[in-house]
Parts: structure tokens; sequence; C-alpha cells
């Protein structure tokens, strides 16, 4: 059985997704961040960086939004989560990469520097459905998260992203987004960012 240590609207709604798109049966673990439950010494001796998402499995845990959703996705092969073939597999990691590293944390610069990085997502998001290779992904589950966050909290005008708008749209119209979206709001929304 898996454990998803989750804060709700966090990061860790990512792999709350993906749970949800593999049908794995999973415990979900709600870790206040305002009650600072990720600081307490339980939860750190799980995952010493005292944030989530984390997920408990029979092999250990496993940290971090990226290689969450990459276990997931080469675990449940028939879920279709991950390309095949390693140019496919490779361009899934390097949006993962680019998300994690560089458009998650843009939004503690200002909404002026998120902006600007946003403008590069959506250049490279281009016309396609999905963000690689015309079929649904990991990547686009970790960019939907980050995208909704945002969108949620920089009033958007309506000609701003539209690619990414309609990604975030299609993302809606997914059985899995609705339920995790549902399932979290239940929870309670607690986040700053
Ligand atoms: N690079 C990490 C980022 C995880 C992260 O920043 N989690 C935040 C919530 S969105 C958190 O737990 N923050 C609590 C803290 O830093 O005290 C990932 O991709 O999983």
């Amino acid at each position: 059985m898996l454990t998803l240590f989750l804060a709700p609207g966090s990061s860790s709604m990512a792999p709350h997704i993906a749970l949800h798109e593999v049908g794995a049966g999973f415990t979900p673990r709600l870790v206040s961040l305002k009650r600072r439950e990720n600081r307490a010494p339980d939860f750190l001796a799980l995952n010493p960086e005292g944030k989530v998402p984390l997920l408990l499995t029979p092999e250990g845990g496993l940290t971090e939004v990226a290689a969450i959703l990459f276990w997931l996705a080469r675990r449940h092969p028939a879920a279709g989560l991950l390309p095949d073939d390693a140019m496919g597999q490779a361009r899934v990691l390097s949006w993962m990469s680019f998300l994690a590293a560089t458009v998650h944390p843009a939004r503690r610069q200002g909404l002026d520097h998120a902006r600007v990085v946003w403008a590069l997502v959506e250049a490279r998001l281009g016309d396609a459905p999905h963000a690689v290779g015309g079929a649904y992904s990991i990547a686009d589950i970790h960019l939907f998260r980050l995208f909704w966050r945002f969108r949620g909290g920089a009033a958007l005008g309506p000609e701003e992203f539209p690619r990414l708008i309609a990604h975030h749209d299609r993302m809606m119209r997914r059985p899995a987004v609705q339920r995790v979206l549902r399932d979290e709001a239940a929870m309670g929304y607690e986040l700053p960012d």
C-alpha cells in the first residue's frame, strides 16, 4: 500500500492526480503547513527536508514531484503516462526539470518575474494539446498543478497565456483532476504560494 503525504493545493496535488490516473490504491495523509506539521519530528524523520509531497512505497520513501510521477508512470505502464521511446522519456524529464527548477520557484521572485517565466512556458507548449509528443503524460500533470496555482492567484487577463489556459481547461475535464480538486477542497486549502 502507498501513503501520500499531502498539503491541499500544494505540489503534492500532482502526485495525488497521478495516483488516481494510474488507479493505485493509496492512503492520503494530510500535512498542515499552516500548523507546521511538516516540521514535526515524526514527519522530519520521514523527510528531513520537511516538504510535501512524500510518497511512502513498499520500496521506501520518495520525495520530489518529478521522481514520484516518474515512478508511478513506470510502475503502471498500462496507464500510458510516459512515452516508450528514449527521446520521448527525455522530453518528459526535460519538461519536469524545467518546471521544478525554473517555473515553481519563479512566483517567489514576484509576479512580474513569474509572468516572464510563464511566457517561456507558453512558447514551449506550442499548439499541441499535450506537453510531449501528442500524448498525455506526467509532464502535463506537473504543468497543470503549477499553472492552476499561478492562475488562481494572478488575475490573468483573457488574452494572456491562451495555450496554457487551453491546456488547463482540458486538464480540468479529466476525472482524476476533478476528483483531486474535490477531495483537496474538502480537506481545506491553506497555502500562500
Ligand atoms: N522541489 C520540490 C518542491 C516541494 C515543495 O516546495 N513543497 C512545498 C509545498 S508546494 C512545501 O512542502 N513547503 C513547506 C516548507 O518548505 O516548509 C518538489 O518538486 O517536490
